[in-house]
């Protein structure tokens, strides 16, 4: 193992939300962390994912510092829409629950933190390669790696946290004795679209419908983001924007009720997968997992994101606890704190994923549209579907362990 140039007290793997976040939180307490990344700054920047921030993000972020811009040019919103053909509901979450959710790409989250770290001085190194965790079963663990430069470098620390998402090398040092995964692959995936026209809805629109799912998301009040539901192994190249633009306005109900979708000029076409999978413990030894390194939702409750924020809220203070006073009891239980919110997140990200995508089993189209029904027309199931997507308190899912 190359000699060690670089010491500090948690390495971090990975500069997406959860390693950035995690390492401006351990900031804030005095805690001093190195971040890993293995693309460049201006990719980690510039990924399009998450569109939703639940009302404990927002909270947790204008705590921290990383609230202003936020404020500034974040979209409050009061619910979302379901829809199926010839019906539109609203739900208002706030009316339902007293809490809102907030339409901020992870695209601007993302940034607001690279300029925080970068502003406090954050060591992170980026265009990383060959990283690999050493000694994490001792109090002394260790990463390596090859710099920009192609230096061979080691960093010496207490913690090892692995925020190196779902194609990162820390989720497999965890033993397979140890390691237990949960995985769910659907049979159909989504089609992402970003368009530079104003949103033709106030709100998310959920639509179900017989030729597949859509939703009607946005960015900004020039910028919109819309899904559609498309069979696994879809290219982006296969959907001309004509097409897209049809099978959206077929889908969102474009003529129904007077509701018109304008089209515009589409600037990025992607398709992501859907799949569900946990991994536990989210600690081994001196290593730790948050965020996509130990679980992925498929984004039909716009939860990943959150999801990620929620773990590193636990697992900020349960580091400094045990790096500055030796205290590891924060530490001794949040894996299992961590975990009571992420199957919460997986199941309700299924519910959601299993209500809304066409299914070619005609019995599970009438349990759909049935349970569309009900959560329109149900006080107890219109709150059962906002607590959920407009996120539980980070704390109220805490473990009676974690105090
Ligand atoms: P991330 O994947 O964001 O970050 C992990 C980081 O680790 C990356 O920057 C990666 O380059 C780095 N890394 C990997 N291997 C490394 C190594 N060996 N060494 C160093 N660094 C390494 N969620 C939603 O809620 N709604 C959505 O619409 C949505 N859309 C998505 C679309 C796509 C294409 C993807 C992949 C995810 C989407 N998600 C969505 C989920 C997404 O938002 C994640 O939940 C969120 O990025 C999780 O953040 P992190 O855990 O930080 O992981
Ligand atoms: C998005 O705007 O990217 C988005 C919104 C809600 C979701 C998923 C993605 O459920």
């Amino acid at each position: 193992m190359a000699a060690a140039d670089l010491r500090t007290q948690v390495a971090i793997i990975g500069a997406g939300p959860a390693g950035m976040l995690l390492s401006h939180l351990l900031a804030a307490d005095g805690v001093e962390s190195i971040v890993l990344e293995t693309r460049s700054q201006s990719y980690v920047a510039s990924r399009i994912r998450a569109g939703i921030l639940e009302q404990s993000t927002v909270d947790l972020l204008r705590e921290c510092g990383l609230g202003e811009r936020l404020h500034r040019e974040g979209d409050e919103h009061r619910g979302i829409y379901l829809q199926w053909p010839d019906e539109r509901h609203h739900l208002d979450f706030v009316d339902l629950i007293g809490r809102s959710v907030w339409v901020y790409g992870q695209t601007e989250v993302q940034k607001d933190l690279i300029d925080a770290r970068n502003a406090a001085g954050q060591e992170i190194h980026y265009d990383v390669t060959d990283t690999s965790l050493h000694d994490i079963e001792t109090n002394s663990p260790a990463v390596t790696f090859t710099d920009v430069d192609g230096r061979p470098r080691r960093v010496d620390a207490d913690i090892v946290v692995g925020c190196d998402g779902s194609f990162g090398p820390s989720r497999e040092r965890v033993p397979p004795h140890v390691r237990r995964d949960w995985n769910r692959v659907y049979p159909y995936s989504w089609f992402g679209v970003l368009a530079d026209i104003a949103p033709s809805t106030d709100e998310l629109i959920y639509a179900w419908h017989g030729d597949g799912f859509a939703l009607h998301s946005m960015r900004s009040a020039t910028v919109s983001r819309f899904y559609l539901q498309v069979p696994n192994g879809t290219a982006p190249d296969d959907w001309s924007d004509d097409r897209i633009w049809e099978a959206l306005a077929t889908r969102l109900g474009h003529g129904q009720n007077g509701w018109e979708l304008t089209t515009g000029p589409i600037t990025d076409k992607s398709v992501l997968p859907m799949r569900s999978f946990v991994q536990t413990p989210m600690r081994y030894g001196r290593l730790f997992l948050a965020g996509d390194a130990a679980h992925i939702v498929p984004p039909t409750g716009a939860k990943g994101l959150n999801l990620a924020v929620a773990d590193v809220a636990l697992l900020a203070p349960a580091l400094v606890d045990l790096v500055r006073k030796d205290d590891h009891r924060l530490a001794n239980g949040y894996s299992d704190t961590a975990l009571r919110r992420v199957w919460r997140c997986t199941h309700f990200s299924w519910w959601m994923t299993a209500m809304l995508h066409r299914s070619e089993d005609p019995f599970d189209e009438q349990l759909q549209l049935s349970q569309l029904r009900w959560v329109t027309s149900s006080a107890a199931g219109a709150a059962g579907l906002a607590e959920n997507y407009a996120g539980l308190p980070i704390g109220l899912t805490r473990s009676s362990s974690a105090g």
